[in-house]
Protein backbone atom coordinates (compact mmCIF):
# COMPACT_ATOMS: atom_id res chain seq x y z
CA UNK A 1 0.00 0.00 0.00
CA UNK A 2 1.38 3.22 -1.27
CA UNK A 3 1.53 5.61 2.41
CA UNK A 4 1.57 8.61 -0.24
CA UNK A 5 -1.76 7.90 -2.11
CA UNK A 6 -3.60 8.21 1.93
CA UNK A 7 -6.68 10.54 1.76
CA UNK A 8 -7.49 11.79 5.04
CA UNK A 9 -11.29 11.91 5.39
CA UNK A 10 -12.42 14.86 7.90
CA UNK A 11 -16.55 13.39 8.35
CA UNK A 12 -18.96 16.08 9.35
CA UNK A 13 -22.26 14.50 10.43
CA UNK A 14 -22.71 11.29 12.82
CA UNK A 15 -25.93 10.07 10.63
CA UNK A 16 -27.35 7.95 8.84
CA UNK A 17 -25.68 9.03 5.96
CA UNK A 18 -22.16 8.79 7.50
CA UNK A 19 -22.91 4.91 8.36
CA UNK A 20 -23.18 4.84 4.41
CA UNK A 21 -20.25 6.50 3.47
CA UNK A 22 -17.70 4.90 5.86
CA UNK A 23 -19.05 1.00 4.43
CA UNK A 24 -18.48 2.91 0.93
CA UNK A 25 -14.88 4.29 1.78
CA UNK A 26 -13.96 0.92 3.61
CA UNK A 27 -15.12 -1.37 0.66
CA UNK A 28 -13.85 0.70 -2.05
CA UNK A 29 -10.49 -0.45 -1.97
CA UNK A 30 -11.99 -4.17 -1.43
CA UNK A 31 -13.77 -3.82 -5.11
CA UNK A 32 -11.68 -1.35 -6.84
CA UNK A 33 -8.10 -3.20 -7.07
CA UNK A 34 -5.71 -1.72 -6.44
CA UNK A 35 -7.31 1.95 -5.07
CA UNK A 36 -6.49 5.28 -7.17
CA UNK A 37 -6.16 6.30 -3.38
CA UNK A 38 -6.31 5.38 0.01
CA UNK A 39 -9.42 6.69 1.64
CA UNK A 40 -8.68 7.19 6.07
CA UNK A 41 -11.00 7.11 8.04
CA UNK A 42 -9.42 10.33 10.67
CA UNK A 43 -12.01 12.47 12.36
CA UNK A 44 -15.54 12.59 12.53
CA UNK A 45 -17.39 15.33 13.50
CA UNK A 46 -21.21 15.98 15.29
CA UNK A 47 -22.36 18.52 17.53
CA UNK A 48 -23.44 15.50 19.67
CA UNK A 49 -20.68 14.27 21.06
CA UNK A 50 -21.75 10.75 22.04
CA UNK A 51 -23.29 10.21 18.33
CA UNK A 52 -19.19 11.24 17.50
CA UNK A 53 -17.86 8.75 19.71
CA UNK A 54 -19.78 5.68 18.47
CA UNK A 55 -19.43 6.61 14.86
CA UNK A 56 -15.82 6.66 15.04
CA UNK A 57 -15.36 3.26 17.23
CA UNK A 58 -18.65 1.61 15.14
CA UNK A 59 -16.83 3.03 11.64
CA UNK A 60 -13.06 3.11 12.64
CA UNK A 61 -12.30 6.21 12.58
CA UNK A 62 -8.93 7.32 14.29
CA UNK A 63 -10.82 10.32 16.59
CA UNK A 64 -13.61 12.09 16.49
CA UNK A 65 -14.64 15.85 17.53
CA UNK A 66 -17.76 18.26 17.97
CA UNK A 67 -16.07 21.35 16.51
CA UNK A 68 -16.28 21.16 12.50
CA UNK A 69 -14.42 23.81 12.63
CA UNK A 70 -11.43 22.77 14.08
CA UNK A 71 -11.60 19.42 11.41
CA UNK A 72 -11.92 21.85 8.56
CA UNK A 73 -8.86 23.57 9.99
CA UNK A 74 -6.76 20.64 10.61
CA UNK A 75 -3.72 20.28 8.33
CA UNK A 76 -3.60 16.32 8.12
CA UNK A 77 -6.97 16.38 6.78
CA UNK A 78 -6.95 16.08 2.90
CA UNK A 79 -11.34 15.81 2.50
CA UNK A 80 -14.14 17.10 4.00
CA UNK A 81 -17.11 15.25 3.82
CA UNK A 82 -20.54 16.38 4.96
CA UNK A 83 -23.11 14.28 5.84
CA UNK A 84 -24.98 16.35 7.74
CA UNK A 85 -28.81 18.18 7.72
CA UNK A 86 -28.88 20.53 4.46
CA UNK A 87 -28.71 23.97 6.22
CA UNK A 88 -24.93 23.05 7.83
CA UNK A 89 -23.78 22.29 4.01
CA UNK A 90 -23.12 25.80 2.59
CA UNK A 91 -20.88 27.00 6.02
CA UNK A 92 -18.88 23.82 6.02
CA UNK A 93 -18.21 23.41 2.24
CA UNK A 94 -17.10 27.14 1.68
CA UNK A 95 -14.56 27.01 5.00
CA UNK A 96 -13.39 24.01 3.98
CA UNK A 97 -12.29 24.74 0.41
CA UNK A 98 -10.92 28.19 1.63
CA UNK A 99 -8.51 25.96 3.61
CA UNK A 100 -7.54 24.07 0.45
CA UNK A 101 -9.63 20.49 0.85
CA UNK A 102 -11.53 18.64 -1.45
CA UNK A 103 -15.22 18.28 -0.61
CA UNK A 104 -17.79 15.60 -0.62
CA UNK A 105 -21.29 16.95 0.04
CA UNK A 106 -24.50 14.81 0.17
CA UNK A 107 -27.66 16.12 -2.19
CA UNK A 108 -29.12 18.75 -2.03
CA UNK A 109 -26.62 20.69 -2.39
CA UNK A 110 -27.82 23.61 -0.20
CA UNK A 111 -30.85 25.04 1.40
CA UNK A 112 -31.19 27.59 -0.88
CA UNK A 113 -29.74 28.72 -4.91
CA UNK A 114 -27.42 31.53 -3.50
CA UNK A 115 -25.88 29.54 -0.60
CA UNK A 116 -25.38 26.70 -3.83
CA UNK A 117 -23.52 29.52 -5.58
CA UNK A 118 -21.36 30.26 -3.46
CA UNK A 119 -20.40 26.62 -2.44
CA UNK A 120 -19.43 26.35 -6.04
CA UNK A 121 -17.27 29.68 -6.59
CA UNK A 122 -15.60 28.67 -2.96
CA UNK A 123 -14.48 24.88 -4.52
CA UNK A 124 -13.79 26.68 -7.99
CA UNK A 125 -11.69 29.52 -6.49
CA UNK A 126 -9.66 27.23 -4.45
CA UNK A 127 -9.40 24.81 -7.50
CA UNK A 128 -10.35 21.50 -5.10
CA UNK A 129 -12.21 18.36 -5.76
CA UNK A 130 -15.88 18.93 -5.70
CA UNK A 131 -18.49 16.23 -5.54
CA UNK A 132 -22.26 16.22 -4.96
CA UNK A 133 -23.88 12.89 -3.60
CA UNK A 134 -26.35 12.00 -6.50
CA UNK A 135 -24.86 8.42 -6.40
CA UNK A 136 -27.85 6.89 -8.64
CA UNK A 137 -26.03 8.23 -11.25
CA UNK A 138 -23.76 4.76 -10.61
CA UNK A 139 -26.16 2.42 -10.23
CA UNK A 140 -24.75 -0.22 -13.11
CA UNK A 141 -28.17 -0.22 -15.09
CA UNK A 142 -28.50 3.65 -15.08
CA UNK A 143 -25.03 4.21 -16.21
CA UNK A 144 -25.40 1.61 -19.01
CA UNK A 145 -29.09 3.29 -19.89
CA UNK A 146 -26.72 6.62 -20.60
CA UNK A 147 -24.55 4.44 -22.79
CA UNK A 148 -27.26 3.09 -24.67
CA UNK A 149 -28.84 6.00 -24.98
CA UNK A 150 -25.55 7.72 -26.04
CA UNK A 151 -24.73 4.99 -28.62
CA UNK A 152 -28.13 6.07 -30.48
CA UNK A 153 -30.21 2.44 -29.24
CA UNK A 154 -32.85 4.07 -28.50
CA UNK A 155 -32.55 6.93 -31.23
CA UNK A 156 -33.89 10.71 -30.20
CA UNK A 157 -35.29 10.46 -26.96
CA UNK A 158 -39.17 11.75 -27.00
CA UNK A 159 -40.87 11.34 -23.81
CA UNK A 160 -39.70 10.22 -20.20
CA UNK A 161 -41.45 9.48 -16.94
CA UNK A 162 -39.30 8.89 -13.71
CA UNK A 163 -40.16 8.85 -10.18
CA UNK A 164 -38.95 8.71 -6.36
CA UNK A 165 -41.31 7.14 -4.05
CA UNK A 166 -41.26 6.43 -0.49
CA UNK A 167 -43.67 6.20 2.11
CA UNK A 168 -42.10 6.62 5.33
CA UNK A 169 -43.60 10.02 6.31
CA UNK A 170 -47.75 8.97 6.01
CA UNK A 171 -48.06 8.20 9.69
CA UNK A 172 -49.16 11.71 11.15
CA UNK A 173 -47.41 10.23 14.63
CA UNK A 174 -44.00 10.05 12.58
CA UNK A 175 -42.34 12.95 14.62
CA UNK A 176 -40.82 16.65 13.55
CA UNK A 177 -37.42 15.78 12.43
CA UNK A 178 -35.37 18.00 9.89
CA UNK A 179 -36.32 16.42 6.85
CA UNK A 180 -40.05 18.43 7.85
CA UNK A 181 -38.55 21.61 8.14
CA UNK A 182 -37.93 24.30 5.96
CA UNK A 183 -34.81 26.13 7.86
CA UNK A 184 -33.31 22.73 7.96
CA UNK A 185 -33.98 20.94 4.58
CA UNK A 186 -35.01 23.94 2.28
CA UNK A 187 -37.83 22.06 1.05
CA UNK A 188 -39.42 18.29 1.78
CA UNK A 189 -40.10 15.88 -1.41
CA UNK A 190 -38.79 17.81 -3.84
CA UNK A 191 -34.65 18.13 -2.70
CA UNK A 192 -34.72 15.00 -1.04
CA UNK A 193 -36.15 12.62 -2.96
CA UNK A 194 -37.95 14.49 -6.22
CA UNK A 195 -33.63 16.10 -6.91
CA UNK A 196 -32.27 12.55 -7.28
CA UNK A 197 -34.92 11.74 -9.78
CA UNK A 198 -34.56 15.45 -11.44
CA UNK A 199 -30.55 14.65 -11.07
CA UNK A 200 -31.02 11.30 -13.17
CA UNK A 201 -32.85 12.18 -15.71
CA UNK A 202 -30.52 15.19 -16.25
CA UNK A 203 -27.48 12.81 -16.82
CA UNK A 204 -29.37 10.38 -19.20
CA UNK A 205 -30.72 13.25 -21.62
CA UNK A 206 -29.68 16.52 -20.62
CA UNK A 207 -30.61 20.29 -19.39
CA UNK A 208 -33.74 20.70 -19.00
CA UNK A 209 -35.65 24.07 -20.23
CA UNK A 210 -38.95 24.72 -18.46
CA UNK A 211 -41.29 23.11 -15.42
CA UNK A 212 -44.98 22.99 -14.18
CA UNK A 213 -45.39 21.56 -11.12
CA UNK A 214 -47.65 21.33 -7.96
CA UNK A 215 -47.00 20.33 -5.04
CA UNK A 216 -48.63 19.40 -1.49
CA UNK A 217 -48.24 19.12 2.25
CA UNK A 218 -50.49 16.52 3.11
CA UNK A 219 -49.71 16.52 7.34
CA UNK A 220 -49.43 20.31 8.08
CA UNK A 221 -48.40 19.52 11.89
CA UNK A 222 -46.20 17.03 13.65
CA UNK A 223 -45.54 15.80 17.02
CA UNK A 224 -41.89 17.02 19.05
CA UNK A 225 -40.06 13.96 20.23
CA UNK A 226 -37.05 13.47 21.46
CA UNK A 227 -35.83 10.30 19.83
CA UNK A 228 -36.76 11.19 16.34
CA UNK A 229 -34.92 8.90 13.72
CA UNK A 230 -35.50 8.78 9.74
CA UNK A 231 -38.88 6.73 9.66
CA UNK A 232 -39.98 6.96 12.84
CA UNK A 233 -39.35 7.35 16.40
CA UNK A 234 -37.72 4.59 19.22
CA UNK A 235 -41.14 2.99 20.67
CA UNK A 236 -42.23 6.54 22.23
CA UNK A 237 -45.90 7.23 22.91
CA UNK A 238 -46.18 10.66 20.74
CA UNK A 239 -50.08 10.84 21.58
CA UNK A 240 -50.13 13.43 23.74
CA UNK A 241 -46.71 15.32 22.73
CA UNK A 242 -46.72 18.94 21.69
CA UNK A 243 -47.08 19.50 17.99
CA UNK A 244 -45.49 21.85 15.87
CA UNK A 245 -45.87 22.83 12.44
CA UNK A 246 -44.29 21.27 9.45
CA UNK A 247 -43.00 23.67 6.41
CA UNK A 248 -42.06 21.86 3.49
CA UNK A 249 -43.80 20.11 0.42
CA UNK A 250 -44.80 16.17 1.46
CA UNK A 251 -45.06 15.20 -2.69
CA UNK A 252 -44.81 17.12 -5.82
CA UNK A 253 -45.99 16.51 -9.43
CA UNK A 254 -44.27 17.97 -12.74
CA UNK A 255 -44.21 18.28 -16.16
CA UNK A 256 -40.43 19.56 -18.13
CA UNK A 257 -39.40 20.25 -21.35
CA UNK A 258 -35.59 19.48 -21.92
CA UNK A 259 -33.15 20.88 -24.16
CA UNK A 260 -33.18 17.86 -26.70
CA UNK A 261 -37.05 18.56 -27.81
CA UNK A 262 -38.25 15.68 -24.94
CA UNK A 263 -41.09 16.28 -22.77
CA UNK A 264 -41.13 14.36 -19.46
CA UNK A 265 -44.21 13.72 -16.56
CA UNK A 266 -42.31 12.90 -12.53
CA UNK A 267 -43.95 12.61 -9.49
CA UNK A 268 -42.17 12.67 -6.31
CA UNK A 269 -43.37 11.50 -2.91
CA UNK A 270 -43.38 10.34 1.13
CA UNK A 271 -46.72 9.35 1.18
CA UNK A 272 -46.93 7.25 -1.70
CA UNK A 273 -48.15 4.09 0.51
CA UNK A 274 -46.75 0.46 -0.55
CA UNK A 275 -43.17 1.87 -1.98
CA UNK A 276 -40.65 2.28 0.66
CA UNK A 277 -37.66 3.39 -1.71
CA UNK A 278 -38.47 3.43 -5.54
CA UNK A 279 -36.74 5.13 -7.96
CA UNK A 280 -37.87 4.91 -11.82
CA UNK A 281 -37.32 5.84 -14.96
CA UNK A 282 -38.51 5.08 -18.93
CA UNK A 283 -37.35 6.97 -21.53
CA UNK A 284 -39.48 6.59 -24.52
CA UNK A 285 -37.20 7.28 -27.77
CA UNK A 286 -37.35 6.47 -31.95
CA UNK A 287 -35.95 3.67 -31.92
CA UNK A 288 -36.54 1.73 -28.94
CA UNK A 289 -37.54 2.24 -25.17
CA UNK A 290 -35.34 1.87 -21.84
CA UNK A 291 -37.25 1.43 -18.40
CA UNK A 292 -35.44 1.21 -14.67
CA UNK A 293 -36.52 0.35 -11.12
CA UNK A 294 -34.01 0.48 -8.45
CA UNK A 295 -36.90 -2.54 -7.13
CA UNK A 296 -34.43 -4.54 -9.07
CA UNK A 297 -31.20 -2.58 -8.55
CA UNK A 298 -29.33 -4.99 -11.11
CA UNK A 299 -31.82 -5.40 -14.10
CA UNK A 300 -32.54 -2.65 -16.58
CA UNK A 301 -35.23 -3.26 -19.65
CA UNK A 302 -34.43 -2.50 -23.02
CA UNK A 303 -37.23 -2.93 -25.75
CA UNK A 304 -35.35 -2.87 -29.36
CA UNK A 305 -38.19 -0.72 -31.76
CA UNK A 306 -37.18 -2.57 -34.92
CA UNK A 307 -37.83 -6.56 -33.38
CA UNK A 308 -39.81 -8.48 -35.19
CA UNK A 309 -43.80 -7.98 -34.62
CA UNK A 310 -44.21 -11.34 -32.97
CA UNK A 311 -40.88 -11.13 -30.49
CA UNK A 312 -41.65 -7.51 -29.25
CA UNK A 313 -41.31 -7.08 -26.01
CA UNK A 314 -39.03 -5.56 -23.25
CA UNK A 315 -35.91 -7.87 -22.63
CA UNK A 316 -34.34 -8.05 -19.12
CA UNK A 317 -30.49 -7.13 -18.42
CA UNK A 318 -28.98 -8.97 -15.98
CA UNK A 319 -25.96 -6.30 -15.24
CA UNK A 320 -22.76 -8.37 -14.94
CA UNK A 321 -18.94 -7.72 -15.14
CA UNK A 322 -19.39 -7.10 -19.00
CA UNK A 323 -21.33 -3.44 -17.72
CA UNK A 324 -20.77 -0.30 -16.07
CA UNK A 325 -18.51 -1.36 -12.84
CA UNK A 326 -19.43 -4.63 -13.23
CA UNK A 327 -15.53 -6.02 -13.72
CA UNK A 328 -15.01 -4.53 -10.18
CA UNK A 329 -17.73 -6.57 -8.23
CA UNK A 330 -18.58 -10.06 -8.68
CA UNK A 331 -18.02 -12.85 -11.69
CA UNK A 332 -21.33 -13.51 -12.78
CA UNK A 333 -24.20 -11.08 -13.58
CA UNK A 334 -27.28 -11.46 -11.59
CA UNK A 335 -25.70 -11.68 -8.28
CA UNK A 336 -27.34 -8.70 -6.87
CA UNK A 337 -25.73 -5.10 -5.59
CA UNK A 338 -26.82 -3.17 -2.82
CA UNK A 339 -27.25 0.32 -1.79
CA UNK A 340 -23.32 0.87 0.04
CA UNK A 341 -22.73 -1.00 -3.46
CA UNK A 342 -23.65 2.23 -5.39
CA UNK A 343 -22.09 4.66 -2.73
CA UNK A 344 -18.86 2.91 -2.90
CA UNK A 345 -18.85 3.36 -7.04
CA UNK A 346 -19.42 6.90 -6.30
CA UNK A 347 -16.57 7.04 -4.04
CA UNK A 348 -14.44 5.39 -6.69
CA UNK A 349 -15.01 7.65 -8.57
CA UNK A 350 -14.26 10.90 -5.89
CA UNK A 351 -11.06 9.03 -5.07
CA UNK A 352 -10.19 8.90 -9.45
CA UNK A 353 -10.77 12.55 -9.39
CA UNK A 354 -8.53 13.38 -6.06
CA UNK A 355 -5.84 11.29 -7.54
CA UNK A 356 -6.33 12.67 -11.25
CA UNK A 357 -7.04 9.75 -12.79
CA UNK A 358 -10.61 10.48 -13.23
CA UNK A 359 -13.61 12.58 -12.12
CA UNK A 360 -16.24 12.80 -9.91
CA UNK A 361 -19.36 11.25 -10.39
CA UNK A 362 -21.34 14.66 -9.78
CA UNK A 363 -19.48 18.21 -9.54
CA UNK A 364 -21.06 21.03 -7.28
CA UNK A 365 -21.87 22.78 -10.50
CA UNK A 366 -24.56 19.51 -11.12
CA UNK A 367 -25.42 20.42 -7.58
CA UNK A 368 -26.32 23.69 -8.42
CA UNK A 369 -28.35 23.01 -11.43
CA UNK A 370 -30.23 20.31 -9.55
CA UNK A 371 -31.22 23.31 -6.92
CA UNK A 372 -32.18 25.52 -10.27
CA UNK A 373 -34.73 22.66 -10.80
CA UNK A 374 -35.81 22.73 -7.96
CA UNK A 375 -36.56 26.00 -7.27
CA UNK A 376 -38.38 26.60 -10.53
CA UNK A 377 -40.34 23.59 -9.58
CA UNK A 378 -41.59 25.62 -6.42
CA UNK A 379 -42.28 29.01 -8.13
CA UNK A 380 -44.19 27.01 -10.66
CA UNK A 381 -46.34 26.04 -7.91
CA UNK A 382 -47.09 28.71 -6.58
CA UNK A 383 -47.76 31.16 -10.06
CA UNK A 384 -49.59 27.78 -10.99
CA UNK A 385 -47.56 28.05 -14.30
CA UNK A 386 -44.49 27.34 -16.61
CA UNK A 387 -41.23 28.60 -15.43
CA UNK A 388 -38.17 28.53 -17.43
CA UNK A 389 -34.80 27.38 -16.83
CA UNK A 390 -30.90 28.72 -17.94
C1 LIG B 1 -34.57 9.98 3.00
O1 LIG B 1 -35.71 10.24 2.27
C2 LIG B 1 -33.44 9.42 2.13
O2 LIG B 1 -32.42 9.06 3.00
C3 LIG B 1 -32.86 10.42 1.13
O3 LIG B 1 -32.37 11.58 1.78
C4 LIG B 1 -31.75 9.74 0.35
O4 LIG B 1 -31.20 10.63 -0.59
C5 LIG B 1 -32.30 8.48 -0.33
O5 LIG B 1 -31.25 7.81 -0.95
C6 LIG B 1 -32.94 7.57 0.69
O6 LIG B 1 -33.90 8.27 1.43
Amino acid sequence: VDKSRDINIGMIGAGFMTKLHSIAYRNYPVYFFPPAANPVLHTVCDLVSDLAETAALRYGYRQHATEWQAVVDDPAIDLIDITTPNYAHADVAIAAARRGKHVYCEKPLANTLVEARAMLSAVEDAGVVHAVGYNNRRVPAVAFARELITRGAIGDIYNVRAEYLQDWAIDPQVPMEWRFDAQRAGTGAIGDIGSHAIDLIRFLIGEYTAVFATHERHVRERPVSQSAVLGGARAEDLTSAPRVPVTVDDSVEFIARFACGATGMFQASRFAYGNKNTLGFEIFGSRGAIRFSNDRLWELQYYQGDDPADLQGYRTLKMGPNHPYGAAFWPIADLGLGYADIKTIEISHLMEAIAGSGSVNATFTDGVKAIEICDAIVRSAEIGGWVGIG
